[in-house]
């Protein structure tokens, strides 16, 4: 891999492109993979760059919409056009669109560029760090989203279970004082777990309906979410205004469109 090649079309409000705009940052592959960020609302056709604060027009292929970059890859797509995308400014084409394989990516393709001493997937963790994330996706990466999509009141029920005894699971895991979930280093978990945390008050709490306790309401969680957040580069992965935006307008959960004006000190 070589600097300036690669890039990546993200959204500030989606949870699974800002895992990799996170690794992005740990690794300091700022100067080497270049980034575009979409506008927060999901539009009738689908991601769109453009001015609203925080976003980006798309210096590389002129975009005005994201499927367009889907086009571009293959003139024979039809299916979603979803963030996160790591493009190849060389061969005019989408490397991988899946932010689990785009963060192992990040965490070793570049490391002549970036920083080659952190390994967000060390060899001797795969198995525990693979179990956790399976746990993290369960209970709360798609957990939330459950709630918040359920269709019946059982599935919300058992949606909205789940999460809250993952994070009170994960609120006593981090009670031994350590500094992340493995420790002392930070891994893939880590990052999984922040985005979902990030969120969790300014977004999933109202419109997802996980409401039984705020992020807030968990001492360490939240320690442990400002700690990250302290990492260099990881605040501005991080916007909670495009979070706010972009869940708000999901009009199946909020026909009025209306953003609330809260919470305060939300991180
Ligand atoms: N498998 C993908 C999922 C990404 C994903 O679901 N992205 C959502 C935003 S959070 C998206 O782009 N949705 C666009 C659409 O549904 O049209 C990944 O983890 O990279």
């Amino acid at each position: 891999a070589v600097p300036g090649r690669y890039h990546v079309y993200a959204a500030l409000i989606c949870p699974w492109a800002s895992r990799a705009l996170l690794a992005r940052k740990l690794k300091k592959l700022d100067d080497t993979v270049s980034v575009s960020i979409v506008e927060p609302f999901l539009t009738d056709r689908g991601w769109r760059f453009g001015d609203y604060p925080g976003s980006d027009r798309d210096p590389i292929n002129g975009a005005d919409f994201l499927h367009q970059i889907y086009t571009l890859a293959d003139p024979r797509h039809t299916g979603r056009a979803t963030v996160p995308v790591l493009w190849d400014k060389v061969r005019r084409t989408i490397v991988n669109n899946e932010s689990a394989d785009i963060v192992r990516i990040l965490n070793t393709a570049f490391n002549d560029f970036g920083d080659a001493c952190l390994d967000l997937y060390p060899a001797s963790l795969r198995g525990l760090i693979d179990a956790l994330n399976a746990r993290l996706y369960e209970g709360l990466n798609n957990g939330v989203y459950k709630a918040g999509f359920a269709s019946s009141q059982q599935a919300y029920d058992e949606a909205v279970a789940g999460v809250f005894e993952t994070l009170d699971e994960l609120e006593t895991r981090l009670s031994d004082a350590r500094t992340y979930l493995f420790g002392e280093k930070i891994n893939e978990s880590d990052l999984r777990l922040f985005v979902t945390l990030v969120r969790f008050d300014a977004a999933y709490y109202d419109v997802f309906k996980c409401n039984l306790r705020r992020l807030a309401d968990y001492p360490r969680l939240t320690a442990y979410v400002k700690r990250i957040m302290g990492l260099p580069g990881a605040e501005e992965t991080v916007n909670i205004d495009h979070i706010k935006q972009g869940y708000y307008s999901i009009k199946a959960l909020n026909p009025g469109g209306i953003v609330p004006a809260g919470p305060l000190n939300s991180l």
